[in-house]
């Protein structure tokens, strides 16, 4: 990795840029892009985790605290990006991770599987031994022990079609996404915007404190929040450029 100044007003964007990079072939090259559209979104909330991102931390704490069998699908930018709190978080619910790709190779869920190893988790996917019915790309390969079996499963950076196949195949899905309009974010059953980094160790916070956050969680209607926030940051901006 370059040196990046620590004092660089973009420090924490510059060191996410450097870890993608770093990690060659195991990131997809639509993960730069997906992570570069990330970025714009994220300049929308002010680069800050939103009240509405916290109300969904809590109830997706409680979820996976509270789940039978919960899973955590990683990708090879959630992996390069948070590797070692993905296994932390992992820990403390405690939870299996599978490495499930949308651009699969071998190469690519052994190495990624290595990463986790790394940061102390025996991960699952690298025998995929069940197909997520009515998907046909290649994430739907999976393992039963994992996915297959799981009840609710958290996916950061998901794609919009696998997560509407985990909601048909009757799982909760908790969605870590920074585009509060994208598919994946409105078929969650709970929806975290906020970027991945920041809000894994709040997640971990969360599940460790291990306080109920109640029942009347409306994915929908938390988006909405979400997306007023976004226009109240907008309002800012344009009244401190003298345009508003
Ligand atoms: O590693 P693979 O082969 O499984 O491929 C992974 C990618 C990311 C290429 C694949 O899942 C993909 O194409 O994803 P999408 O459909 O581009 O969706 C990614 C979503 O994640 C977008 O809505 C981005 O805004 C959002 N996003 C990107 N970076 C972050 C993020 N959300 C939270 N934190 C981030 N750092």
């Amino acid at each position: 990795m370059g040196k990046i100044p620590e004092d660089h007003p973009r420090y924490q964007s510059l060191v996410a840029r450097e870890k993608l990079i770093a990690a060659g072939e195991l990131v997809a090259g639509a993960g730069l892009i997906a992570h570069g559209r990330g970025e714009a979104f994220d300049y929308l909330l002010g680069e800050k985790t939103t009240g509405p991102a916290y109300s969904a931390i809590n109830v997706a704490a409680e979820l996976l605290c509270n789940a039978r069998q919960p899973v955590i699908s990683a990708n090879g930018n959630s992996i390069a990006l948070a590797g070692p709190a993905i296994a932390e978080l992992a820990i403390a619910i405690p939870a299996r991770v599978e490495v499930n790709l949308f651009h699969r190779s071998s190469a690519r869920v052994s190495g990624l599987a290595a990463l986790l190893r790394e940061a102390g988790i025996e991960p699952l996917g690298e025998r995929p031994d069940f197909h997520i019915p009515g998907l046909a790309s290649e994430r739907a390969k999976c393992s039963r022990a994992g996915i297959g079996d799981a009840d609710v499963v958290l996916v950061p950076l998901e794609d919009g079609d696998r997560c509407q196949a985990l909601v048909d195949l009757g799982k909760k899905v908790i969605a870590i996404d920074l585009n509060p309009l994208s598919r994946t974010a409105r078929t969650a059953h709970v929806t975290i915007v906020d970027e991945l980094t920041r809000c894994l160790p709040l997640l971990i916070t969360a599940v460790n404190r291990k306080k109920p956050a109640g029942a009347d969680f409306d994915n929908e209607k938390n988006l909405g929040k979400v997306m007023e926030q976004m226009r109240i940051v907008l309002k800012n901006m344009q009244t401190r450029t003298g345009e508003g």
